[in-house]
């Protein structure tokens, strides 16, 4: 990656997944109106459990929602991005948004600024991102062919007109198309993100990685649809179901090289705050950041980037270290590995407290991450919760061993039975050097005849609700 682009997003949580294990994002959701409609979004529902675009608990003024910048800035020294991400359409409320970004950037000046938006406007204000220094920009492209975008668009409403069928899907695309090229041109680094409909544009978003690659978009994030009933969506209701975690693999692993694939998507809620796997956004109501202190440290965020730049390299070193040792042992076997970890890259979280297991794919050539799954939390208030263990199996069954800080007994021997090795031996040990080093206690294994090596079978993406971590 060349210098001046690794500059832009080594410290940006979505754009970089090394990033996202050290820093955080918040939203400020100043942007409520939405001038498309997708049959995959309900923005009326608001449930404090729930974590996914669209949603938030409450709306904020540009002067609120700088005030609660510099509040989370002040209390979260890992904060690094704000993004705008609705809960409508940011572009859709462009004064709100951009003055938003203005007071952030006199008062917070060191925080980076992000917009999302569906790209219906904005090649109306490609010119206002780049006075406001606006460096990434996410569009969410589902389609480039409208026959398929009549199925997921029912409207538009584009100059004071509202379009429906194919018509609206053609003008949406080509706005989305000439909005990426501009941006691209001038060196803003454009995410692309695309809602994996199984059976509605599937296959298509193959097209689509192709499409945005030609026309210079940095990264493509495919991400699985959330469609459960009671979040009364048209897709919900009709009884469209999201990507199995195989599904979604498969779909990435083959968009993967034509174009940087984001695997470490945590679907937002509109409002959140904290590191990609928490929602923090309950601690920064209006109220309680009323009665914070809210102030724009930039020392404070500078040593943090200053520890966290020394703790990559430790990281890389580490994964060096052990991938040398792996070379002696030859072997074709990949396997996946869950990952408990709280923070900093390491496997340090234990196995009852995880609301959430990455999951990295372990091979001869190296480890490479390939999502997470979100999981009730097991251990709820020093109580272990029996009814949550067969949820977290389903939601990591594709994974040979499970690494964790600490696991108790029964979690333990359950895993067991599922054929998921629960392993401690690498608690707080870095997750690329602990991946591999598992890797090759398994090949040994194998290879001596202590165990067979088995393939495992697919693993269920959670639909939407997510449980803020106790
Ligand atoms: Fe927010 Fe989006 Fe910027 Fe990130 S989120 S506006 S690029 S700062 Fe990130 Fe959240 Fe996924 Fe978005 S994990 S939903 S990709
Ligand atoms: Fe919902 Fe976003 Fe689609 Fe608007 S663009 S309807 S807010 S998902």
């Amino acid at each position: 990656m060349p210098p001046e682009v690794w500059e832009k997003v080594k410290n940006h949580p979505c754009y970089s997944e090394s990033a996202h294990h050290h820093f955080a994002r918040m939203h400020v959701a100043v942007a409520p109106a939405c001038n498309i409609q997708c049959n995959y979004c309900n923005r009326k529902f608001d449930c404090s459990n729930e974590s996914r675009p669209g949603v938030v608990s409450e709306k904020l003024t540009p002067e609120q929602a700088a005030r609660k910048v510099l509040a989370v800035a002040a209390a979260i020294p890992q904060l690094s991005v704000v993004g705008i991400a609705g809960p409508g359409d940011a572009l859709a409320n462009p004064e709100k948004t951009f003055k938003t970004f203005e007071l952030i950037s006199q008062q917070a000046p060191g925080i980076k600024l992000c917009l999302s938006t569906n790209g219906l406007l904005l090649p109306d204000y490609v010119d206002r991102i780049r006075e406001l220094n606006v460096e990434h920009v996410t569009i969410t492209i589902n389609m480039i062919d409208p026959e398929v975008g009549q199925h997921i668009y029912p409207w538009i409403f584009y100059r004071n007109k509202r379009w429906t069928g194919i018509e609206a899907s053609r003008i949406l695309h080509e706005q989305q198309m000439k909005g990426l090229e501009m941006l691209a041109k001038h060196g803003i680094l454009c995410k692309i993100n695309s809602v994996m409909i199984p059976g509605v544009n599937d296959e298509h978003l193959v097209e689509v990685n192709r499409a945005v690659k030609e026309r210079g978009a940095f990264l493509h994030n495919i991400i699985p649809m959330i469609s459960a009933p009671e979040h009364g969506t048209v897709f919900g209701l009709q009884g469209l179901q999201g990507p199995s975690a195989q599904e979604l693999k498969a779909l990435q692993d083959k968009c993967d090289g034509q174009l940087n694939v984001m695997r470490h998507c945590r679907q937002c809620r509109a409002d959140a705050v904290g590191m990609l796997g928490e929602d923090r956004s309950a601690e920064f109501t209006s109220g309680k950041v009323d009665a914070m202190p809210a102030s724009f440290n930039a020392d404070v965020h500078q040593k943090y980037q200053e520890i966290v730049e020394r703790q990559r390299q430790e990281r890389i070193a580490a994964e060096m270290d052990e991938l040398a040792e792996l070379k002696d042992v030859a072997s074709d076997i990949r396997i996946l590995v869950a990952v408990a970890t709280k923070s900093d890259g390491k496997v340090n979280q234990h196995f009852g407290h995880a609301s959430e297991f990455q999951v990295y794919e372990a091979s001869s050539s190296g480890v490479k991450f390939i999502g997470h799954r979100r999981v009730d939390l097991y251990c709820k208030g020093g109580q272990d919760d029996e009814d949550a263990l067969p949820k977290v199996i389903r939601a990591i069954n594709d994974c040979h061993a499970v690494l964790v800080a600490k696991i108790g007994a029964c979690p333990s021997a359950e895993l067991k039975k599922a054929g998921i090795e629960p392993v401690e031996q690498y608690a707080f040990e870095f997750i690329e050097a602990a991946a591999i080093a598992y890797l090759k206690s398994y090949v040994e294994r194998v290879a001596s005849g202590e165990i067979a090596h088995q393939p495992r079978g697919d693993a269920q993406i959670r639909q939407g609700a997510y449980i803020s971590a106790a």
